[in-house]
């Protein structure tokens, strides 16, 4: 009898103990290989509304989650702790919402994403109905992660993994990092841009492994201060800016340092693109790519202000963006492609204040010698160049 009373007296001691910060989603109904959604809903809830620093954890093992909204404000810093592996629907016509992400967390400011697990988005079957590079009328298909309006907050140590589309969506957000987080795709999956970074501030992505089927890192209107730094690409399209000039309210992006990079086999390195015959009038200003490694990397460095890919729009009007404060420093390796460097400016907004040196790369190919192009374009050069750089 006695026994019993001791047990139960550990029992409840044991509960007392608990520290009372920690939300783990098994305390709320989350099971292995069972939907997630509401456990982790209901976790986050309560996290949310602790008055001191709370974790959410997702433990190991692998979870299922069809669609999650975790939103803010919260009372006190959160932190989403996921250990295991949270898996996507390969179905996403059955989403609750179809209209929404897959996850997203919005409104919360002092948020850490840790914990070394995977954020899976189950995309294979997806990938094969995604057209919407060529067709604007495409079915959409769920980002695996959107952050909108996040503050002062760390995402480190996860996994972004076969995201049906984007595979990170940052929108609005302020005093972000991301640190040591990978995105994983194959190089064929269509539209899977690792990040997508637009109308944000301070964001920060760093030591970072991104190998995808679009994009390394996409950045959108109203970018300013964004700073990569070692980050290795590939497969994928590169770090771009852009594609810009469509929507006549964009905003300018400044502020924009890419510093000790890898590229690997990509089919861009650095890159910026703006649509011709478009109506944005914005300004792309400071720009700085230095410390730059392109191995076998197709169009190592190109500025393209005549984008227009599979014919949609004309080349007669030139873009109106204009792109200016530039400095493209200390970039080596080869290049895939004879072109190794394109300089496409626009005609009616010639780039301004470019500054080129040191560069060397050396074509790995056998199609004729390798070139630069350069058009509205008379860039400062310092150290050396090779090849030669818009020589007349
Ligand atoms: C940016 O966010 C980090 C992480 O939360 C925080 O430590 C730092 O103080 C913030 N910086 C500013 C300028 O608010
Ligand atoms: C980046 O910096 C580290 C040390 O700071 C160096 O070992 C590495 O080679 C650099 N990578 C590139 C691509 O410059
Ligand atoms: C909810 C959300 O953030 N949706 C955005 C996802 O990303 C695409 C492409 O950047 C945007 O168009 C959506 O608004």
């Amino acid at each position: 009898m006695a026994s019993r009373f001791i047990v139960l007296f550990f029992a409840l001691l044991a509960v007392n103990a608990h520290p009372p910060e920690t939300f783990d989603i098994r305390n709320y109904g989350g099971k292995p290989d069972a939907n997630i959604a509401k456990a982790l809903s209901s976790a986050w809830k309560e996290a949310c509304s602790a008055t001191t620093p709370s974790t959410v954890v997702v433990p190991k093992g692998t979870f299922k989650l069809d669609q999650i909204k975790l939103v803010g404000p919260c009372k006190a810093p959160i932190k989403l702790q996921v250990q295991g592996t949270v898996k996507a629907p390969s179905d996403y016509t059955n989403l609750p919402n179809k209209n929404a992400e897959w996850i997203t967390i919005s409104y919360v400011d002092h948020l850490t994403i840790q914990g070394g697990g995977v954020f899976d988005g189950n995309g294979k079957k997806a990938w094969t109905k995604n057209d919407c590079g060529k067709n604007p009328k495409c079915a959409k298909l769920p980002i695996n992660l959107s952050f909108n309006f996040i503050t002062n907050s760390i995402i480190r140590d996860v996994t972004t993994k076969d995201s049906k589309n984007f595979h990170v969506n940052v929108l609005g957000c302020k005093n972000v990092t991301f640190q040591r987080f990978t995105v994983s795709a194959p190089g064929d999956s269509i539209n899977t841009d690792g990040l997508h970074i637009a109308k944000s501030e301070y964001i920060n992505v760093r030591d970072c492994v991104i190998k995808t089927g679009d994009d390394c890192i996409s950045i959108g209107d109203g970018m300013k201060q964004l700073h990569i730094e070692k980050v290795t690409c590939g497969p994928g399209h590169g770090i771009s800016v852009g594609s810009l000039g469509k929507g006549k309210t964009e905003e300018d992006v400044t502020g924009i340092y890419v510093k000790n990079c890898t590229f690997i086999g990509t089919q861009n390195g650095i890159r910026v693109k703006t649509w011709p015959s478009a109506p944005a009038t914005l300004k792309i200003t400071d720009l700085h790519y230095e410390d730059i490694i392109m191995d076998n990397v197709e169009n190592p460095i190109i500025i393209d202000q005549e984008y227009c890919p599979w014919n949609q729009c004309k080349l007669d009007s030139p873009s109106l963006i204009q792109v200016s404060r530039m400095t493209v420093k200390n970039i080596k390796g080869t290049t895939k492609t004879p072109v190794a460097m394109t300089f496409a400016c626009s005609k009616t907004k010639p780039c301004k204040n470019v500054e080129i040196g040191d560069i060397d790369l050396a074509y790995s190919g056998t199609k004729g010698p390798i070139t630069t192009k350069c058009a509205n374009i008379n860039p400062t050069f310092v150290g050396k160049q090779n090849p030669p750089i818009c020589a007349a």
